[in-house]
C-alpha cells in the first residue's frame, strides 16, 4: 500500500488546528442560575501535540503511523499566571501512565494549546509507577506547589497480586509551571492518601493541608472524610496530626468517599471550597461535585453546606474510561469575580464551568442543607412553596 505522507500529514495538522481554535460556546438552555455548562470540552486526548504522537520522519515512519498514543486528558489543576489561563493536566497515555502537561489558553474556555513538552517530573527515591490529580496552589511562601498522587505498588500483597497499589502524595514546586523542584513525600500516619491540598495561606505560621486518609487505594475504609492538618515545613512535609473536618456520611452524594478538589478561594463570608463525593450505585460508584463554605478565623469549621451535588455528570459526560464520574481539581478566580470551574468527566475529558464568587457564596449560603431524611426534604420543599 503507498500513502501520501504529505497529504496526511497536512490533514492531520489541519484537523488538529481546527481543534485547538475552536471556539467554545456557553450551553445557555441548560443555566441553573448558578453555573454555565459550555459545549465543548476545553481539553480531549485529540489536543495532545502530533509531535508527542506521531514520528514525522517518513524513513522512520513510513505509514505515518501514530506510535504513541493519548488516551486521555482530564482531572487538571489550574491557575492563572501572567494573564494566562493555565491548566496543569492528567494525561494518560495509552499505556496507562498518566503525567502532566500545561496547557494554555488567552480566556479560560477554549483555545487551549499543550506547551511543546509535557512536564519532566523528577522522582523521589522510590520511583512513581503513575502520577496524577496535581493540585496547584500559589503559596503566600512565594512558590507554587504542585501536590498530587503518587502511586506504587503495594511490595507487602500477596503474590500474585499484580493490582494492590500504595497512593501517597507527592510534592513539587515551582515558579513557572516549567521548571520543577520534586521535595519528598508527604509524611502522615494514614494508611494511604490521595487528593490533598494545600491551603493558600499560612495558619499558626505552619503550612496547612487538606488530606483524604484512607486505609486502601480503592476504599477508604475507616479513613474516609477530607482530613486537615499542619505541617512546619513543605521541604520535609510531615502531618502529625489528622482530623476531619468534612465526614463520609449516610444516604448522602458522600456516602462512599469524598475529597477535597481545589485549593479553597478566600472571600469575605469564608472559604469557598469544591470537593466530590461518591455513592455507590447497581451501575458502580457514582462521583459528583458538591461545594461548602469554611469560617475564615477557624478554617476546619464547616459554616454553610448545600445539600446534594453541584455539578452532577450528564449527557456525554455520563460516559468514558471511568463512567459516571465528574471529578475536579482546579479552578481559577479572576480578578472580575468570574471563576471558572475545570472539572472532567468520565476520567476522558476536561470541561469549564463558569459562575462567580457572588453567585457561588450566595449558592452555598442560602441552598437548603441536606437534613438526611425524605420527610425533612419534603419540609423544605413546602416551606419554599409557602414563600413564593
Ligand atoms: O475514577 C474516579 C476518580 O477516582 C480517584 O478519586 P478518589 O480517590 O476520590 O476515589 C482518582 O483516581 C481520580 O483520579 C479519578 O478521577
Amino acid at each position: 500500500m503507498k500513502i501520501d505522507i504529505t497529504k496526511r500529514l497536512s490533514k492531520l495538522e489541519k484537523e488538529h488546528r481546527k481543534l485547538l481554535n475552536r471556539k467554545n460556546k456557553k450551553v445557555k438552555s441548560d443555566y441553573n442560575g448558578i453555573f454555565y455548562r459550555y459545549k465543548y470540552p476545553v481539553l480531549t486526548n485529540a489536543h495532545a501535540p502530533l509531535t508527542w504522537r506521531y514520528d514525522l520522519n517518513s524513513q522512520s515512519n513510513p505509514f505515518l503511523m501514530e506510535r504513541i498514543g493519548i488516551n486521555a486528558v482530564f482531572n487538571a489543576g489550574a491557575i492563572k499566571l501572567n494573564g494566562k489561563y493555565l491548566v496543569v493536566a492528567r494525561v494518560e497515555g495509552n499505556d496507562r501512565k498518566s503525567f502532566f502537561a500545561v496547557a494554555e489558553s488567552p480566556n479560560g474556555i477554549d483555545n487551549f494549546k499543550f506547551w511543546d513538552y509535557p512536564i519532566q517530573m523528577a522522582e523521589t527515591s522510590e520511583p512513581d509507577t503513575n502520577v496524577y490529580d496535581m493540585r496547584v496552589v500559589q503559596h503566600k511562601d512565594g512558590w507554587i506547589y504542585g501536590l498530587f498522587c503518587t502511586e506504587r505498588k503495594d511490595h507487602k500483597a500477596p503474590k500474585g497480586d499484580t493490582s494492590s497499589a500504595v497512593a501517597q502524595c507527592g510534592i513539587a514546586r515551582t515558579k513557572d509551571l516549567k521548571t520543577w523542584e520534586r521535595l519528598p513525600d508527604l509524611i502522615t500516619y494514614s494508611g494511604q492518601q490521595r487528593n490533598v491540598v494545600l491551603h493558600p495561606e499560612f495558619v499558626t505560621g505552619k503550612y496547612a493541608l487538606y488530606t483524604r486518609p484512607q486505609d486502601g487505594f480503592i476504599d477508604t475504609g475507616s479513613g474516609g472524610g477530607i482530613g486537615f492538618g499542619l505541617t512546619d515545613s513543605m521541604e520535609q512535609a510531615e502531618v502529625k496530626n489528622e482530623i476531619i473536618l468534612d465526614y463520609k456520611t449516610y444516604h448522602t452524594v458522600y456516602e462512599v468517599k469524598n475529597g477535597l478538589g481545589p485549593a479553597p478561594i478566600k472571600t469575605e463570608k469564608g472559604w469557598l471550597h469544591l470537593a466530590h463525593g461518591v455513592r455507590n450505585t447497581a451501575a458502580g460508584l457514582r462521583y459528583v461535585l458538591y461545594m461548602f463554605m469554611t469560617d475564615l478565623n477557624d478554617i476546619t469549621k464547616i459554616i454553610y453546606k448545600p445539600g446534594g451535588h453541584f455539578i452532577a455528570p450528564k449527557n456525554e459526560e455520563r460516559i468514558g474510561d471511568v463512567s459516571n464520574v465528574v471529578f475536579s481539581n482546579g479552578w481559577i478566580c479572576d480578578d472580575d469575580g468570574t471563576v471558572y470551574i475545570y472539572y472532567a468527566s468520565s476520567d476522558t475529558r476536561l470541561h469549564v464551568a463558569t459562575s462567580s464568587i457572588n453567585q457561588l457564596v450566595d449558592y452555598c449560603m442560602n441552598t437548603p442543607a441536606d437534613q438526611l431524611r425524605s420527610a425533612a426534604s419534603v419540609n423544605t420543599i413546602i416551606e419554599l412553596i409557602n414563600k413564593n
